[in-house]
């Protein structure tokens, strides 16, 4: 009798009977007497589409009398022969998203198909031919057992594919020692960002957030049962970074709403992002920003934009001769006057609470800055 483990589908089952369903006869039944056979059996590629794993291969022997009663029975994870004595098999190499933080850090699947138990492994990887980072694993990989091995980040400059290489150390056999993945570059965004929301039918399940290249969140939304199904947009101007956009599904079914999903395009129409609801649990992506309007920041370095948070008013000093401009997060626009005075006091009290982004503008210059309404 062949029994399954360990995968969920295969449900710890009885796969088949290696005597067929009535078993063979034994005649000798006086306590103590041994009993030994050997049977021939051709493992399937897969059962019922999940493929099979050797090492989750249990034999199980039980003794019956008649055709019903079990009177006893035992089971036992075999052992094999005729395999090479160490041989670790780079079994996969994940994918690795695009990542403009200048480094990687891998995770591969190393597989031992060598009849002795695996204990240490030297792992050796390079990005882009660049210089190779060795990881010394250890741990007990008896055979036919696999591990998911997270490699330490690995520093590479960027190129438009950008291409890991990884190789275990040679064994007795090496053609399956090496592993490589490839990945592109990330996209070099210009201008204000522009995020288009269409929500799920329970949009409870959804949240975002904009994430800095030190991993803080710098902007983010989550979403309740009165902004189901409906479709929101927004518009960033971020600094110049390294950013990282994150989409959330609680249940991880997806944005099930009518409409188009998530969609990220920069200020130039380049779309970063685009996807309907089919995203499960949510999904990451980065890009680098420009830093909207940030030209010409030099000639702004002296503008103050004072109290933040502000609760009454607003004051922005060294602003003369400029155009200047208030807009909710939303690109609406609350605020305009060209040509400021030195120190102008804007009343803010009538404006809701939350973000806002003051942009400030002479010739081709123009600088934004963001500021809190308590
Ligand atoms: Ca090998
Ligand atoms: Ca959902």
């Amino acid at each position: 009798m062949v029994i399954w483990v360990n995968n969920y589908v295969h449900q710890h089952r009885l796969i088949d009977l290696l005597t067929g369903q009535w078993g063979i006869d034994i005649s000798n039944t006086t306590a103590g007497s041994f009993y030994s056979n050997e049977f021939t059996y051709a493992l399937p590629d897969d059962i019922n589409g999940i493929p099979v794993k050797i090492q989750d291969l249990e034999v199980v022997v039980f003794i019956a009398e008649t055709t019903q009663y079990v009177v006893s029975g035992n089971g036992a994870l075999p052992s094999y022969t005729g395999i090479s004595s160490n041989d670790i098999n780079l079994k996969s190499v994940s994918q690795i998203n695009p990542t403009c933080l200048g480094s990687v850090s891998p995770t591969i699947s190393i597989e031992n198909l060598g009849a002795n138990e695996a204990t240490t492994l030297d792992i050796t990887y390079s990005v882009n031919d660049g210089p190779s980072q060795v990881y010394s694993w250890t741990g007990n990989l008896s055979t036919f057992q696999e591990e998911e091995v997270a490699l330490p980040a690995i520093a590479f400059t960027q190129q438009a594919t950008n291409t890991l290489n990884i190789s275990v150390a040679s064994d007795d056999v090496n053609e399956n020692n090496t592993g490589a993945t490839s990945f592109d570059a990330v996209l070099e965004t210009i201008g204000t960002i522009l995020l288009s929301f269409d929500t799920d039918t329970f949009a409870h399940q959804n949240s975002w957030d904009f994430r800095d290249s030190s991993g803080n969140i710098i902007e983010s939304e989550s979403y309740n049962s009165s902004d189901d199904n409906q479709l929101f947009t927004y518009r960033f101007n971020f600094d110049a970074d390294c950013l990282e956009f994150n989409m959330y599904d609680t249940s991880g079914n997806g944005i099930l709403g009518s409409g188009d999903g998530v969609s990220l395009e920069d200020g130039n129409g380049v779309v970063i992002y685009a996807l309907n609801g089919d995203i499960g649990s949510g999904f990451s992506i980065q890009f680098n920003s420009d830093g909207v309007l940030g030209l010409g920041d030099n000639d702004f370095t002296s503008i103050e934009v004072f109290p933040n948070p502000a609760s009454s008013v607003l004051h922005i000093s060294n602003v003369e001769n400029t155009t200047i401009e208030i807009y909710t997060i939303l690109g609406q626009v609350m605020f305009t006057k060209e040509n400021g005075f030195d120190q102008e006091t804007i009343d803010v009290s009538s404006y809701k609470s939350g973000t806002y982004f003051i942009k400030i503008s002479k010739g081709a210059f123009t600088t934004t800055k963001k500021f809190t309404v308590l």
